[in-house]
């Protein structure tokens, strides 16, 4: 049996012994347990001649880089999975495959921080050396890089291949690949010009560096999983007498009987695309656009956003002194930057940035008018809303 909250508040020892003597399993767990399955498969895999030598760093690479994060990501396509199917059972396959579709995120993420690192020339990651800061990894690190998104590919493959959206699932992967290393391409050279030139920072474009770097990634590429998945399960659980669904939909859409949710599935089958439900792609990135600040507010300020709202909020002294020190490593520049964001209350401004930015995405989020897609964008909210870490 599932608790239906993939990320439940901890409960008390005592719970958890009932819980366990009851044989219930949470939602959080099984996406755990999914994890060494999949990783087990890809190592295992004998269509590549794989030494035992090459299955045993391949294994600790895996282990090392994709498990070890807050699995928000991947959470959330289980937890709004969930949500969406409360009241009717959720079967061990289908609970299966949206873990590997969750899975499928996190190992991207894997893929993107490893490389990350080695680019922005960083130390720890998740509380651990980086992957590449390891003597026996180095570059080698790249190549890694490089299988983890690969392992995403297959995994689609093996699990996905006979499903009707499988193409659509090709072809978000591939899109969404793009975007995230553009956003890091944008990134990198908006560090060199900003380290360069302070001036050359702006608003504009520090939104379109985190929206393509991370919006599509953590929030859209998840929606648009996990709204294929669902609305194609749904439709095939209403149909147990082998009827094609493309059948049941053209019969009843000559009938002029569809339900709502078919709506959707009709719509999907005809070949049109999640930005066709009016603005949720516009929704879900907002919120990746607000999560990336967020990440670069809890990083203590030291990202070019705040340093542009900075800016604007600081007097000429303020401004010279953060043109002196921007950007440079040695603690004495890095404590004078935070010293002038502390003496620029961007703590208030942020807070007040928060609120507006939350406001805002409830009133876009209740104006949507299919109610699969509300709930998704929900429970994706509540997982980010003023977060700490
Ligand atoms: C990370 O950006 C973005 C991707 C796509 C991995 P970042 O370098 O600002 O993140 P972090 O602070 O986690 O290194
Ligand atoms: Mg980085
Ligand atoms: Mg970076
Ligand atoms: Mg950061």
């Amino acid at each position: 049996r599932l608790r239906g909250d993939a990320s439940p508040a901890k409960c008390t020892r005592q719970e958890q012994r009932w819980r366990s003597d009851h044989g219930i399993v949470d939602a959080r767990e099984r996406f755990v347990q999914a994890y060494g399955r999949l990783r087990d498969d890809l190592v295992g895999d004998d269509s590549c001649e794989l030494t035992d030598e090459a299955r045993r760093w391949l294994a600790q690479m895996i282990d090392y880089n994709v498990p070890g994060g807050k699995l928000n990501r991947g959470l959330s396509v289980i937890d709004s999975y969930l949500l969406l199917k409360q009241g009717s059972e959720v079967t061990e396959d289908d609970f299966f495959l949206a873990c590997v579709l969750g899975w499928c995120v996190e190992w991207f993420q894997a893929c993107a921080l490893l490389l990350d690192d080695i680019m922005d020339d960083s130390h720890t990651r998740r509380d651990q050396i980086c992957w590449y800061r390891r003597p026996e990894v180095g570059l080698r690190g790249i190549n890694d890089g490089i299988i983890l998104k690969c392992h995403i590919l297959i995994m689609i493959k093996k699990y996905f291949r006979e499903k009707p959206y499988f193409l659509d699932l090709l072809e978000i992967w591939s899109e969404i690949a793009l975007q995230t290393s553009l956003g890091q391409m944008l990134d990198l050279i908006g560090t060199h010009t900003g380290a360069d030139d302070l001036a050359k920072y702006s608003i504009e474009g520090y939104r379109r560096i985190v929206k393509y770097k991370t919006a599509y990634y953590s929030f859209y590429l998840p929606a648009v999983e996990l709204y294929k998945f669902f609305k194609f399960t749904i439709s095939y659980e209403s149909d147990n007498r082998g009827v094609s669904l493309q059948q049941t939909l053209e019969k009843r859409c000559r009938k002029n009987m569809l339900r709502k949710n078919e709506v959707a599935n009709a719509l999907l089958l005809s070949g049109a695309k999640l930005e066709d439900f009016s603005g949720l792609k516009d929704i879900l990135i907002e919120m990746g656009i607000y999560f990336q600040i967020q990440d670069d507010y809890l990083d203590c300020f030291a990202d070019p956003n705040t340093i542009g709202k900075a800016l604007g909020h600081a007097d000429n002294n303020q401004i010279e002194v953060l043109h002196r020190n921007y950007g440079k490593k040695d603690s004495s520049s890095v404590s004078e930057v935070k010293r002038t964001y502390a003496a620029l209350d961007l703590k208030d401004i942020f807070s007040e940035f928060e609120r507006r930015c939350y406001n805002h995405l409830v009133t876009s989020i209740e104006a949507q008018k299919d109610h699969a897609a509300r709930e998704i964008l929900k429970s994706f909210l509540k997982k980010i809303h003023q977060r700490k870490k």
